[in-house]
């Protein structure tokens, strides 16, 4: 039997070499909000881990952990989100009991959890025969406010789909390990957040006046004060001073 190999693309794509007349299968990041993979601190992201898959999927784990200065705050979280195709289903075997008691602050430890564990039986048409094919299935919907600069990982492991190795109505079906893929969120400074721990508070306030140069009398300097340059004119003057005021969040 040839044993499949399947590899992870840039952006979660999942590709099978060797798979001969296998249906491709792919598991898929997308990240609602703000659609980037950088974000300022402070700003609110909603994560969702969609999934496209011509087999049936039959295990995905997912984790979410931060390094460097982030902190993360659970802030949100749908426990049974629906795709845009009506289907249902995140399969929860096991999980950090992250879901009560909102926000949650995630400094000392990431969540893992298993989104999708079904038993497989080899016999198809079962209640455990993994998921059926979709695309664009929602597994995942998570909302996080990152605090402070440093990355945040979100993991896919452990990620197995089903595939039929028989006729096309699965009289056989066989277990493919994808392996892993993971998605990176660089977080950074806002504006205005001279000492670089993700707020604009007082104590970034006590620079402003240091890094003042005057209208129209740059350069800013040292370079640190380019951050209180809010209309990026190359000048720290009364006009930044607004700006500081509209980006002000006070200590986190
Ligand atoms: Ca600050
Ligand atoms: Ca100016
Ligand atoms: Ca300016
Ligand atoms: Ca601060």
């Amino acid at each position: 039997m040839i044993i499949p190999r399947w590899s992870l693309l840039a952006g979660g794509a999942v590709v099978c070499a060797l798979c001969g007349t296998a249906p491709a299968s792919s598991i898929s990041f997308s990240l609602a909000n703000p659609g980037s993979d950088t974000v300022q601190s402070g700003t609110e992201v909603t994560l969702r881990v969609e999934a496209t898959f011509d087999t049936r999927l039959s295990a995905v784990a997912f984790a979410l952990s931060a390094s460097g200065d982030t902190a993360l705050t659970l802030v949100d979280r749908s426990l049974n989100p629906t795709g845009a195709n009506g289907l249902t289903y995140v399969s929860l075997t096991w999980q950090e009991p992250f879901e009560e008691n909102l926000p949650h602050d995630l400094i000392a430890s990431s969540i893992t959890e298993v989104a999708v564990d079904n038993e497989f039986d080899m016999a198809p048409g079962g209640a455990s025969d993994g998921l059926p094919p979709g695309s664009g299935v929602l597994l995942e919907e998570i909302t996080v406010k990152p605090l402070g600069v440093g990355t945040v990982t979100v993991l896919l492991s452990n990620i197995a789909a089903a595939h039929t190795t028989g006729p096309p109505d699965g009289a056989l079906f066989d277990i493919a390990d994808i392996g892993s893929g993971s998605v990176v969120l660089t977080v950074t400074s806002p504006p205005g957040d001279f000492d670089g721990d993700g707020d604009v508070d007082l104590a970034d306030l006590a620079n402003f006046v240091g890094c003042m140069t005057g209208p129209d009398n740059g350069p800013v300097d040292p370079p640190a004060c380019n951050t209180f340059d809010f209309d990026w004119d190359n000048d720290v003057d009364t006009d930044d001073f607004g700006g500081f005021q509209s980006g002000f969040t006070g200590s986190f």
